[in-house]
C-alpha cells in the first residue's frame, strides 16, 4: 500500500482510535482537534499536530473529518478554509454522520474547486474503531472511492453504496436499526430482571438464536451492569434520529418505530441530562418512566 499524507480532523471518541490505526498502517498523519489536548495525545503515537484545520489540510493527499454533525463539517470546510487549503486532486473523506443533503451539497461545492468528495460514515462504535473493523458506507464517484479504499481498509470494511449522499442514507438506515434495537433490548432486559430472571444468563441463552445481536450482547450487558461510559453518545444518537425523521418526511414516509424511539432519546437527553451517556442508557430512561407510571 502506498504511504499517504493524511490530515485527520476530529479526534473525539471515534476519531482518536481511527487516527491511531492510520498511523499503525504506516501513513503520515497530521491531526487537528477543536479541543487541542485530544489531538495532542496522538503525538505519542507518531502523529504531527497542526495549529489549525487548514494547516493540517495543506499538502495532504487525503483529508478525513469525523466531527459531530453537518454544521461542524461545513464550518471546517468553508469557514475555516480547509477547502481552500487543499491541493487540487486531493480527496476529502467525511466520516461524520450528517444528512444526505448536506453531503451532496459539500460534494458539489468541493467539485467546483477540483476536489473529490466521499461521504463515508461508519458503524461499529469505539470498539470497532479500535479493532479497525468498522462498517464503512461510502457515497461518491467510483474512481474516488477506489483511490480512498486502501486507506479506509486500515479502519474497517469500506463498501461503495452509490453516489454522493448514498453513504449517509445507508448510515441513517443503520442508525434506525441500532436505535430501535437498543430500545427493544432495554425492554427485554427490564422484562427479564423484573420477572426475577438473570439478564446475563438470558443473553447467554440467546446466543446464536434469531434474537442474538451485537447490540443484545454488548449494549444489553451495559444495561444490566449500569455502565454507561460512552462508546456512542446518546446526544449523537438523537442527532441521527432527528436526521432519520427529517429524511423520511422529505420522502413522504412515516417511520413509527424510529419516531417512538426518538421521543425516548429526547427525554433521556433533554429532560434527564443524559446526552454524554452511552446510547444504551435508554434503558435508564425506560426504568425511570416505569417508576413514574407505577
Ligand atoms: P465525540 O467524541 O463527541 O466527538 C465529536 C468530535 O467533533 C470532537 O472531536 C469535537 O471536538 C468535534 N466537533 C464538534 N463540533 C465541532 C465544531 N463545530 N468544529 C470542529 N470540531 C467539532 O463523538 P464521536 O467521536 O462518537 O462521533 C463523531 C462522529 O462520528 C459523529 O458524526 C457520529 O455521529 C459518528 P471537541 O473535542 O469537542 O472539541
Amino acid at each position: 500500500m502506498t504511504k499517504q499524507t493524511i490530515a485527520f480532523l476530529g479526534t473525539g471518541l471515534m476519531g482518536a482510535p481511527m487516527a491511531r490505526n492510520l498511523l499503525k498502517a504506516g501513513h503520515d498523519v497530521v491531526v487537528w482537534n477543536r479541543t487541542r489536548e485530544k489531538a495532542e495525545a496522538l503525538t505519542a503515537d507518531g502523529a504531527l499536530l497542526a495549529e489549525s484545520p487548514a494547516e493540517a489540510a495543506s499538502g495532504a493527499d487525503l483529508v478525513i473529518t469525523i466531527v459531530s454533525d453537518g454544521k461542524a463539517v461545513a464550518d471546517l470546510l468553508f469557514s475555516q478554509d480547509v477547502a481552500k487549503a487543499m491541493q487540487k486532486g486531493a480527496t476529502f473523506v467525511d466520516m461524520s454522520s450528517i444528512t444526505p443533503q448536506e453531503a451532496r451539497d459539500h460534494a458539489e461545492r468541493l467539485a467546483a474547486a477540483g476536489i473529490d468528495h466521499l461521504d463515508a460514515p461508519v458503524s461499529g462504535g469505539t470498539r470497532g474503531a479500535e479493532a479497525a473493523t468498522l462498517a464503512i458506507m461510502a457515497g461518491g464517484e467510483e474512481p474516488c472511492f477506489e483511490r480512498a479504499k486502501p486507506v479506509l481498509e486500515a479502519l474497517g470494511r469500506p463498501v461503495r453504496v452509490g453516489p454522493s449522499g448514498a453513504g449517509q442514507l445507508a448510515k441513517l438506515a443503520n442508525q434506525a436499526i441500532v436505535a430501535v434495537t437498543i430500545g427493544v433490548v432495554a425492554e427485554a432486559t427490564l422484562l427479564v430482571e423484573s420477572g426475577g430472571g438473570d439478564p446475563a444468563a438470558f443473553r447467554d441463552a440467546l446466543k446464536g438464536g434469531f434474537a442474538d445481536s451485537t447490540i443484545l450482547q454488548l449494549h444489553g450487558r451495559r444495561m444490566s451492569e449500569g455502565d454507561f461510559t460512552p462508546g456512542g453518545k446518546s446526544s449523537i444518537q438523537l442527532k441521527d434520529l432527528n436526521n432519520i425523521i427529517a429524511e423520511a418526511s422529505s420522502l413522504n414516509l412515516a417511520l413509527p418505530l424510529s419516531e417512538a424511539v426518538r421521543t425516548r432519546y429526547r427525554a433521556l437527553v433533554e429532560e434527564m441530562g443524559g446526552g454524554d451517556l452511552d446510547h444504551a442508557a435508554l434503558y435508564r430512561q425506560l426504568k425511570e418512566r416505569e417508576q413514574d407510571l407505577s
